[in-house]
């Protein structure tokens, strides 16, 4: 006969939320072993199973909220006949409480019993802050998985059982399990030492990106091709509609031309306008044009994204720009304004320099930088002719764009930036 389980005597909480449900039916689970996992403001806990049997059917799911002496499940205890009970058997309306001693709700802030992981070094510190059930943590301990480095895709960036599975196969699948990214790690050190120090706290975008960044960096084989665009007359016509549109309020804008390049880049060469999926096996090719922007704000990087760049004039994206890069800088941008990229520019030749290597903003698979113009004497075969340059730095995922791609995707925007004319519609 199956038993209702319910949630046993939680302490003080009126009301929590289920933030994750471990088990589901026709799962064999031990005595202690957990059910499901509840959150309150102040503290994770896991409900244990009261005595060992098969759960026949799950009564709670993720975002319900639970408190003392709600239904959780059902569960046929093991050492119930099989043969003897029904089928259709009912369940008994007798709860189940856990015994105290035994299946108390766990305490997320249970130091950890044992240690696994003899290869990989988990940082501690890290380790303990992330923000996971015990399951998962114990999960992570026996797989050798340093939580602090999983990024987190339940609510409220929780790791969850799948993010550490998925961390693993990634680990395995680059290579990177025990061999390749197995470095020492950074040793903790007092600047204070040799001078006057003072620390400030990073912020929340510069945290994010920060990982972002560096899974992109560790985990993608960049090339980054290197090449100019004759802008000369491209100028001279920003200049022109510049000075047209400047009393509509519009700042007609070199990326904006950029933007109409990039465009016609993806579609003359659409593997640029593509993302591995997740198996890394399969090649999935987008029919849609959004175009990220990195700008740089006060508290760090964001890349709002021009949607549907291919349907709007020049002139329409000069506008939006003006609109999101203020956004972006009154920090205004909402999740969906930055999200669902096909490439990202990053334009660095307001600031100056000459070159560098972005880095690839996955799950795209390519990114193009673009320094400072400059007037450049350039051979015409007779004379030296005095042509303003712009430096682009093409970095690309070298797993799905080869090198010949790459310099034919520069030459192209070198090409239709020199005749500019045909961005403009
Ligand atoms: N060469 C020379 N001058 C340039 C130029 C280039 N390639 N691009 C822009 N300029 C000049 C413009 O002519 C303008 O000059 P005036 O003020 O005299 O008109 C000035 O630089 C500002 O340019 P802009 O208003 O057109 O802005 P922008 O397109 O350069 O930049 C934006 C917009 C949002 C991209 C920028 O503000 C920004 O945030 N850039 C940094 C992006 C970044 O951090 N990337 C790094 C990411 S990877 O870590």
């Amino acid at each position: 006969m199956a038993k209702e389980i319910i949630i046993p005597d939680i302490g003080d909480f009126d009301s929590v939320e289920v933030i994750e449900v471990l088990v589901e039916a026709g799962d064999t689970v031990a005595a202690e072993d957990s059910l499901i996992s509840v959150e309150s403001d102040k503290a994770t806990m896991e409900i244990p199973a009261p005595e060992a049997g098969v759960v026949t059917e799950v009564k709670v799911a993720v975002g319900d909220q639970v408190s003392q002496g709600s239904l959780i499940l059902l569960l046929e205890p093991s050492d119930a006949a099989p043969a003897a009970a029904p089928v259709t058997q009912e369940a008994t309306p007798t709860p189940v409480v856990s015994k105290p001693a035994a299946s108390a709700p766990r305490s997320v802030t249970q130091p950890p019993q044992h240690r696994f992981s003899p290869t990989a070094k988990i940082d501690e510190v890290s380790f303990s802050r992330a923000h996971a059930s015990p399951s998962v943590r114990k999960f992570a301990r026996e797989l050798g998985v340093d939580l602090g480095r999983v990024s987190g895709s339940g609510r409220k960036g929780r790791v969850i059982k799948d993010d550490v599975k998925a961390f693993v196969k990634q680990a395995l699948t680059q290579g990177t399990g025990g061999g390749g990214l197995a470095v020492a790690p950074m040793p903790e050190i007092d600047f204070s030492q040799w001078g006057d120090v003072e620390t400030q706290k990073l912020s929340k975008i510069n945290k994010l990106t920060g990982k972002f960044l560096h899974r992109n960096w560790v985990t993608i084989p960049h090339v980054t091709q290197f090449d100019q665009a004759d802008i000369t007359d491209l100028d001279a016509l920003r200049k022109s509609m510049a000075a047209e549109y400047k009393d509509k309020g519009i700042k007609i804008t070199m990326l904006a031309f950029l933007i109409k390049a990039v465009v016609s880049g993806l579609r003359e060469l659409p593997r640029f306008n593509a993302s591995l999926d997740a198996s890394g096996e399969s090649l999935i090719l987008k029919n849609y044009f959004n175009i990220g922007i990195a700008v740089d704000t006060p508290d760090g990087l964001v890349v709002p994204v021009v949607h549907d760049a291919d349907g709007k004039s020049l002139v329409d994206i000069a506008a939006e720009l003006g609109e999101i890069s203020q956004k972006a800088r009154d920090k205004k941008l909402k999740p969906a304004d930055m999200r669902g990229g096909c490439m990202t520019i990053s334009s660095l030749g307001g600031i100056g320099g000459t070159q560098f290597t972005p880095i690839v903003n996955a799950p795209e698979v390519a990114i193009l930088g673009v320094s400072r113009h400059q007037m450049t004497p350039v051979w015409n075969g007779k004379t030296f002719e005095p042509r303003l340059m712009l430096p682009l730095s093409l970095s690309y995922d070298h797993r799905v764009v080869d090198g010949a791609d790459g310099a034919r995707f520069t030459r192209f925007m070198g090409r239709v930036l020199a005749d500019a004319t045909g961005l403009v519609k």
